[in-house]
This record gives C-alpha cells, sequence and structure tokens, in this order.
C-alpha cells in the first residue's frame, strides 16, 4: 500500500471584482481569483496528486453568468479529463445547482449536492470521501443526522475522509482573530468521529488546522480549513492565501503542506478631512501612495465634514488619478459607511 495525495482547494469566490464589459477602465481584482485558482490547480495538471477536492464556494455568489460559470469549470474538467478525479463540496455561494449539473455530467467529477459517499480507488488503496452541502442553518444541532446520511459507515474503504463547508469550534477569522465557539451554526468537532482520517473543508478565508477542542484537548482528526486562495476583503489583509497538499499514508499517517499563492498587500489609510482643503487632502494621499507598493489594494476610510471641495477629489475618477493605474483604490466614507 502506499500513499495518497490530496490536493485541496477552496474558496475560490471566482466572479469577485470581473467585469466582462467594463464601462469603467480601473485596476480589477477579478484577474487576480483565476491565477491564483488555475496555480492552485498546477499540480493537479501536472499529474501530481491522486485527487482533488474543491471545498466550496467556486464563485463568490449564488448567481453568476453562464460564461463564468465555463471560465470556472474548464480548469477543473482539464484536470479530471487527464484521469484525477475531482470532488466538488457546494457552498454558501452555490445553492442553485443549474451549473453543477454541467459539471457533474463529467465522469470524474463529482459533486456533493446531498449528504453522499464515494468510494475511488488508487493504486491498490481504496479511499471513501464523505460530504454533504452546506447547510446555512441550525448545522449544530443536524450535523450527526447528516454525516450518518453520507453513508460513509457502510462504505467500505481502507480511508474515510469529509468533505465539507462549514464552521467547526475552534474556527478563527478577522484581524480580531474571533473564535466560533459553540453557536446553532458551528460544527461540534466531537461530533466527528474518529474514523475520519482527515476533515477537508471550506468557509473560513483563513487558512488553519483544527487539532484540538475548545478546551485545549487534542481531538483524533485533523480539521484542515485551506482557505480563500486571495483576500477577499479587507479583514483578510495579514492572511497567507494559497491551497494545501494532503498525504494520506497506509500506516494512517497523515502529513499536509500548505503552499502559498501569491496575494497583493492590502493597505488601509485613515484620514480626518476636519479643516483640510482638496489640495491638502490631494498631498495627503499622494504622500501616502507613494510609500507603497504600486500594485497595492487600497482603502481609503475618511472621516470628518465633507465640504463640496472635498467631495471633489472623493470623485471615484479624481481619486484613481491620483494613484498608479496598477492600483486598485476605494473610499470608505465612516459616517456615511453602509454595509
Ligand atoms: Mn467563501
Amino acid at each position: 500500500m502506499g500513499m495518497i495525495r490530496i490536493l485541496f482547494l477552496a474558496d475560490t469566490h471566482l466572479g469577485f471584482d470581473y467585469a466582462f464589459k467594463p464601462r469603467v477602465q480601473r485596476r480589477r481584482r477579478g484577474p487576480d481569483f483565476f491565477r491564483n485558482f488555475r496555480l492552485a490547480l498546477e499540480p493537479a495538471h501536472r499529474g501530481e496528486v491522486d485527487l482533488v477536492v474543491h471545498g466550496g464556494d467556486i464563485f463568490y455568489r449564488s448567481r453568476v453568468p453562464a460564461r463564468l460559470v465555463d471560465m470556472a469549470f474548464d480548469p477543473l474538467k482539464r484536470v479530471a479529463d487527464i484521469g484525477v478525479p475531482v470532488y466538488v463540496v457546494p457552498g454558501n455561494h452555490e445553492r442553485s445547482n443549474i451549473p453543477y449539473r454541467v459539471l457533474a455530467a463529467h465522469p470524474n467529477i463529482f459533486i456533493f449536492d446531498k449528504p453522499s459517499s464515494f468510494v475511488r480507488r488508487i493504486r491498490n488503496t481504496s479511499i471513501c470521501l464523505a460530504g454533504f452541502p452546506f447547510v446555512r442553518h441550525g448545522i449544530r444541532q443536524k450535523f450527526p443526522a447528516i454525516l450518518q446520511g453520507t453513508g460513509w459507515r457502510n462504505t467500505k474503504a481502507e480511508f474515510h475522509l469529509l468533505c465539507m463547508h462549514q464552521s467547526v469550534d475552534g474556527a478563527t477569522m478577522g484581524p480580531g482573530n474571533f473564535m466560533f465557539r459553540g453557536g446553532a451554526d458551528v460544527i461540534d468537532i466531537h461530533d466527528i468521529s474518529s474514523e475520519f482520517v482527515v476533515v477537508l473543508t471550506g468557509h473560513m478565508h483563513r487558512s488553519q488546522v483544527l487539532r484540538k477542542d475548545l478546551r485545549g484537548t487534542p481531538v483524533p482528526t485533523p480539521v484542515l480549513y485551506a482557505g480563500a486562495v486571495e483576500r477577499t476583503s479587507f479583514a483578510e489583509r495579514d492572511e497567507t492565501k494559497g491551497y494545501m497538499t494532503v498525504d494520506v499514508e497506509s500506516t494512517n499517517r497523515l502529513r499536509w503542506h500548505f503552499h502559498e499563492l501569491p496575494a497583493l498587500p492590502m493597505v488601509q489609510f485613515e484620514v480626518n478631512v476636519d479643516g483640510m482643503n482638496r489640495a491638502q487632502l490631494s498631498n495627503w494621499l499622494i504622500d501616502r501612495i507613494k510609500k507603497i507598493p504600486a500594485e497595492s489594494i487600497v482603502k481609503v476610510k475618511i472621516e470628518g465634514e465633507l465640504s463640496s471641495d472635498i467631495m471633489e477629489i472623493l470623485r471615484v475618477g479624481s481619486l484613481r488619478a491620483l494613484a498608479p493605474e496598477t492600483m486598485n483604490i476605494t473610499i470608505r466614507l465612516k459616517k456615511y459607511q453602509q454595509k
């Protein structure tokens, strides 16, 4: 018996800031997400892995144009075409099943569109991948039944893996390191059967591995979050982005590696414009922009009295004119913040 190598990626959020017919010329982030998606799949295209798991949120929202669906599925189909099976967990942005039918038509692509288990024989080892689509409400209570509903217990294989797109106790996110602890929409880590060799899950955009419960006691089955392939928001500005390879050895030994992908720097400026005129604000911004990489993603948080003079420079076009073309720059008016 040998070793099985899995390529695990998640939260690719394709379509984010992607314009097919842009009305405004500006640096868009959409292509960065596609680039990292393709980079993550390269080891699979080179035949270096035995199977691929996508942990969900292929797209950035539920309803996406057909052209985007084609662009997203093409790299996955090419992996499947060379004989590497691809397993996909529908995430929170994938409630609509329509594009999945297209993908599921491929004999080497498997979708967890309902709780299910797939068995694959790789060389002389059989592996069972159990999984289920994202459950928005009440997963804590529903999880044991859903897990049972995958039929994994009755599926004979040397190894069982669980694939999903959920929050689990102990997972963290955001600049304040918010930790999920209990709650109706969070899985109790003790409900994961120790017979699973590993859990591969999407949903947390920060790459992380959970190996302990909330009391700090080690759990038998590590829970792996590959994390998003690019930064989807400023809350992720300090996070390293990438994908994972996971090796399952015949001795039940598990090894994983995180592979970093390029992510552009995110920079946030805060300025109070009280008493400033247009020229002063403009110089302030030019001075800050000069000091950061030209391809940065910039958010300018503005506080204070917005005179018409100041408003003039905050018009998107004139602000963009201050920055290099390679920079993605947005303004957030603190007082008028909408969200
Ligand atoms: Mn996501």
